[in-house]
């Protein structure tokens, strides 16, 4: 069966989105779009159906969809997110996931950003950050318990999101800026470090056989062909000045059927 990339349109209020560590700078509302089609090509070249979901001008982060949602091979925990702005996404993107999946919901006192959950085949490290707390690390736990998975919490320094600072190339491999997490939460991993003159390279799309990659880091997708792995490079610097990344633009659903 296909797999299944949900994105959302990019909010006519994109300008106001959410900034932690960068500095506001104007955003080119034409690119952004042109990028975002690039990037659901890209997402459509290696398999994946993209079903695109609205936003409105009430959510100017709505593009960032995969802070909403945790998918798993079993089931989707919806988040709440760390920023109150952003939690209005939820229930469209709840909508959109119950056709594919049972959907769990974490709750308050509970914060969670997708964009901190970092899952490498049984292993699901959660980031303690601005926007994610340990009640969402315990409640994540109950929901997985039944199936398996082991879920750590990891700390990260000077970053929005662990996956900031680290993602899954595949299982075993991880793409990471070690000066942004320590590598020792992730013992028995195969760890890719960033390029030292591209600190935020380190977050990489992992689909089925290749890894979409911003072209804004050449140095380490060098690092990530010599080790074998197909690079896809897309232009994604109008969403990086959003505080965007690849990872955060689509939810990933494989062909597992509620
Ligand atoms: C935010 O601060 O929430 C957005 N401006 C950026 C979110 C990026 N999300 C992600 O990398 N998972």
């Amino acid at each position: 069966m296909q797999p299944v990339a949900i994105t959302r349109e990019i909010s006519p209020a994109f300008a106001d989105c959410e900034l932690t560590h960068q500095p506001r700078v104007p955003i080119d509302m034409v690119r952004a779009r042109a990028q975002h089609e690039a990037y659901e090509r890209a997402l459509a070249d290696a398999g994946y159906r993209v079903e695109r979901l609205k936003s409105d001008a009430d959510m100017p982060d709505a593009v960032f969809i995969e802070d909403t949602a945790i998918v798993f091979e079993e089931i989707a925990v919806m988040t709440r997110p760390g920023a109150v702005s952003r939690r209005g996404e939820v229930p469209a993107v709840a909508d959109a996931l119950e056709a594919h999946r049972a959907v769990r919901r974490i709750e308050a006192p509970a914060t969670i950003d997708g964009g901190d959950v970092l899952v490498a085949g049984r292993c699901v490290f959660v980031g303690l950050s601005s926007r994610t707390n340990r009640d969402a690390v315990r409640q994540l736990r109950s929901f997985l318990a039944s199936y398996g998975y082991t879920v750590c919490e990891a700390a990260i320094e000077d970053c929005l999101h662990l996956k900031s600072a680290v993602t899954a190339l595949n299982n075993d491999t991880l793409l990471m800026n070690p000066r942004l997490v320590n590598p020792q939460t992730f013992t028995g991993f195969e760890i890719i470090e960033v390029d030292p003159e591209e600190p935020m390279a380190a977050n990489a799309l992992r689909l089925r056989d290749r890894i979409i990659f911003p072209s804004a880091f050449p140095r380490t997708a060098i690092r990530l062909r010599a080790n074998g792995f197909r690079v896809a490079t897309i232009d994604a610097s109008e969403l990086a000045k959003a505080e965007g990344a690849v990872t955060c633009c689509s939810l990933l659903v494989d062909a597992t059927e509620a």
